[in-house]
């Protein structure tokens, strides 16, 4: 098991090796293709860039994103500046890089906030509640007090799960019984952080309740009794999305900026999906930071997002 210095310590080959690995399946099908794509140009041309074009909307980028990149390509093809296929890849290599690297922001917690709370929302399966158990391993690993609070109440297996994790990480998990009201445990796991000096407070939330509105008062609930508390809490109020859902991903995150205040995203399930693009829409249609992403189900399968490990990954043919 690796902790935060090992992942600083792996360096970028070692770090890269796992995002490919992560991203096999997107690796298999966008990865490849683009590949043989430059290969096998002998010209730049009209075609080559319908190709592309083609693979970019297959593989999630976003009609926006595509165009955007296909614009600049066609442009610098009526310029002549693109000499051959090599050319060609390194200019997609940096277009694609200035995409991400505004919204790859490392995940920052006041130091001095007493707890920092760390709010986890979205949908029901895209990965809250494992991603709160991988977030206490990463903040534990980097010496910080952590508590976990179980604020699904909705799913009686939600608290369990939340459980194995502080179980696995050493970390205690605030709960009640299912039915319970969940701004009430979390409301409670604050005073239980305060009382015990805890640096991270994590809280889990639910996905699904009667409806979408119901869903979406709790959250505002939560938000209001945190900050009867604090009222700089949440200080990170994190939507995690699920990379699978494509394109539904955007609309599913502006129902939750109306509720809450989100400030950043975690994509997690990198390594289910062959359509890694996503990334590069939600940067373009949601401008928020994206902290994390998830390419696995072990604990150290969620890794700071760097724009530039991340789009080597995805062109890289080796
Ligand atoms: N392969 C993979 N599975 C993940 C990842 N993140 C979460 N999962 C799995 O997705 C499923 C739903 O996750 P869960 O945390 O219960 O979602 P929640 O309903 O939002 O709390 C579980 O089986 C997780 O193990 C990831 O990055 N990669
Ligand atoms: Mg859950």
């Amino acid at each position: 098991m690796s902790n935060v210095a090992d992942t600083v310590d792996e360096g970028k080959q070692g770090l890269l090796a796992r995002f490919k690995q992560g991203l096999s399946k997107t690796r298999s099908g966008l990865t490849k293709n683009l590949g043989r794509l430059f290969l096998g140009a002998k010209t730049i041309d009209a075609d080559l860039l319908e190709e592309i074009e083609t693979l970019l909307i297959t593989g999630d980028f976003g009609v926006e994103v595509t165009q955007e990149i296909i614009q600049d390509l066609t442009d610098r093809v009526s310029r002549k500046t693109l000499a051959d296929s090599l050319a060609l890849r390194a200019v997609l290599r940096d277009l694609l890089i200035a995409i991400l690297e505004p919204v790859a922001q490392p995940l920052v917690l006041p130091a001095d906030a007493e707890p920092a709370v760390v709010l986890m929302v979205g949908v029901n399966g895209s990965g809250k509640t494992t991603t709160a158990g991988k977030l206490a391993h990463y903040f534990k690993a980097a010496g910080r007090k952590v508590l976990l609070a179980a604020g699904d109440t909705f799913r009686a297996a939600a608290v369990e799960q939340l459980q194995v994790w502080g179980d696995r990480n050493q970390v205690d998990v605030i709960a009640q019984h299912t039915g319970a009201d969940s701004a009430s445990v979390i409301f409670d796991s604050m005073t239980a952080a305060k009382s015990r000096g805890t640096d991270v407070l994590i809280a889990d939330t639910a996905g699904r309740l009667q409806n979408k509105k119901n869903l979406m008062d709790e959250l505002a609930k939560i938000e209001r009794v945190l900050k009867r508390q604090d009222p700089q809490a949440p200080q990170a109020v994190l939507l995690v999305i699920d990379a699978g859902t494509g394109q539904n991903a955007i609309s599913q995150a502006r129902e939750f900026l109306k509720a809450v205040a989100v400030t950043g995203i975690v994509l997690t399930k990198l390594d289910g999906t062959a359509r890694g693009g996503i990334l590069f829409a939600l940067a373009r249609q949601l401008a928020l930071p994206i902290h994390f992403v998830g390419i696995g189900e072990q604990v150290d399968d969620l890794r700071p997002f760097s724009a530039e490990i991340f789009v080597d990954a995805i062109l890289d043919n080796d």
